[in-house]
C-alpha cells in the first residue's frame, strides 16, 4: 500500500497509485469508497448554459471561446423563466442538483445580480444549486453564499506546468485564488479537471495531489474527458487510453474520500463498459440531461437504464441531505 505522508498526499505517493497494477487500484479504491458512500448510489447533476459563447479567454478546450472558429452561436442571459422551466424538467427527470453555467471570464456585479435571480428560481424549483462563471472576488463569493448557493464549481483542469500550454489568458494562482475565496467564504467548493489534453502521467499526478491538497478538499470534483470539439486547438488531441482515465478515478476517491468524483464530460464517447469501471473505481456522480453546455451527453433514458443494469440507484436529495449532515457533524 502507498502511504499518504503526514501533511497529506506527496507526489510521489500519487504518482505511484496511479501507475500500480489496475486490478490493486480498484480493489483500494473500493474500500475507501464503501468506507464513506453507498457504493450503489450515483448523484445526478443536470446543466445549463444561462450564457453562452463569445468568451475573451483562450481556453484550448473550450469551443466557447471567441477565439475559435466551432459550432456554438454566443447567446445572452438565460431568461429567468427558462431557467426555471429547466430545472423543473430535471427535477422531474430525476435530477437532485442544477448547474448553471456561463461563459465569463469573471461575472460584473451586475451580472452576478442577474444570476442570483436564476439561483432563486433554482431554489424555489427545490433543486440543489451549482454555478460556475469563471473567477471571483471575496465580495462576490460572499454575496452568493448569502444568496444561499450550494456549490461553486471552478476547475484546475490540469497540472501547473500543463496548464501554460493550454491557457494564458489566465494564471494557476488566478484559479487557487478564486477557490479560497468561495471556500472562505462557506460555499462548497466543485473542483477537477480534464484528461486527455496531451498531458503526462505524471502532469495527471500532479494535478490529483492539486486537487487533494486543497484546504478543505472539494467536496465535488469533476473528471472530464476531453470533447475534442471541431476548431478547438485540441480538437486533434490523442485521446487518453480509457484504462488510464478508470486510474485517475480511483486515484482521485482513494485521495479524496469524502468527495463526490464526478464522471463528467466526455462520457457521450465512452463505451458503457468503461463508464461500469469508472462507477467501480469510486465515481459516484455524472452529469445527466442529453446536453452538457454547448455538447452532447448521453441521453437520460439511456443513462437511466446503463446505472439500472448496474444495479445503480439515483442518489435522493433525502440521501444527499443525509451525507450532509453526516459530514457537518464529522467536521463541528
Ligand atoms: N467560464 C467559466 C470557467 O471557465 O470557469 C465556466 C464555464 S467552463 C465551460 C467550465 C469547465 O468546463 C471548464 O473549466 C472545463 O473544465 C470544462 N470544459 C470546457 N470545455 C470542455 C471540453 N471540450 N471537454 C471537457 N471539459 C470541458
Ligand atoms: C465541469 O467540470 N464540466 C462541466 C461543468 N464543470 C461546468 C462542463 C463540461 C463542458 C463540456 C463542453 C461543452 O458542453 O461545452
Ligand atoms: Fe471561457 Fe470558461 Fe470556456 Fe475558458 S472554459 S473559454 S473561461 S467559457
Amino acid at each position: 500500500m502507498t502511504p499518504a505522508n503526514d501533511i497529506g498526499w506527496s507526489f510521489a505517493a500519487i504518482a505511484d497509485l496511479l501507475a500500480s497494477p489496475l486490478s490493486d487500484l480498484i480493489y483500494r479504491a473500493q474500500r475507501v469508497h464503501r468506507d464513506k458512500f453507498d457504493p450503489n448510489s450515483v448523484q445526478l447533476s443536470t446543466l445549463a448554459s444561462i450564457k453562452t459563447g463569445a468568451c475573451p479567454e483562450d481556453c484550448a478546450y473550450c469551443p466557447q471561446s471567441v477565439r475559435f472558429q466551432t459550432h456554438v452561436e454566443p447567446e445572452k442571459l438565460m431568461p429567468v423563466e427558462e431557467v426555471r422551466a429547466a430545472a423543473g424538467r430535471a427535477r422531474a427527470a430525476g435530477a437532485t442538483r442544477f448547474c448553471m453555467g456561463a461563459a465569463w471570464r469573471a461575472p460584473s456585479d451586475a451580472n452576478l445580480e442577474r444570476v442570483i435571480e436564476r439561483l432563486e428560481a433554482v431554489q424555489a424549483e427545490g433543486l440543489e444549486t451549482c454555478i460556475t462563471l469563471g473567477m471571483l472576488t471575496a465580495r462576490q463569493a460572499e454575496r452568493l453564499a448569502e444568496a444561499g448557493l450550494d456549490y461553486y464549481n471552478h476547475n484546475l483542469d490540469t497540472s501547473p506546468a500543463h496548464y501554460e500550454r493550454i491557457i494564458t489568458t489566465r494564471t494557476y494562482d488566478d484559479r487557487l485564488e478564486t477557490l479560497a475565496n468561495v471556500a472562505e467564504a462557506g460555499l462548497k467548493v466543485c473542483c477537477g479537471g480534464i484528461l486527455g489534453m496531451g498531458e503526462t502521467a505524471n502532469e495527471r499526478a500532479e494535478l490529483i495531489r492539486q486537487l487533494a491538497t486543497l484546504e478543505p478538499q472539494p467536496e465535488s470534483v469533476p473528471i472530464n474527458n476531453l470533447i475534442r470539439v471541431p476548431g478547438t486547438p485540441l480538437a486533434d488531441a490523442e485521446p487518453i487510453d480509457p484504462f488510464d482515465f478508470v486510474r485517475v478515478i480511483a486515484v482521485a476517491r482513494i485521495t479524496m474520500p469524502g468527495a463526490y468524483v464526478r464522471l463528467s464530460a466526455g462520457r457521450d464517447d465512452m463505451n458503457d463498459a468503461t463508464q461500469a469501471l469508472c462507477f467501480l473505481a469510486g465515481a459516484n456522480s455524472i452529469f445527466y440531461g442529453d446536453s452538457l453546455l454547448t455538447t452532447d451527453n448521453p441521453s437520460h433514458r439511456a443513462d437511466l437504464a446503463l446505472l439500472d443494469r448496474l444495479g445503480i440507484e439515483p442518489e435522493t436529495q433525502v440521501d444527499a441531505r443525509a451525507k450532509t449532515n453526516e459530514v457537518d457533524a464529522h467536521v463541528s
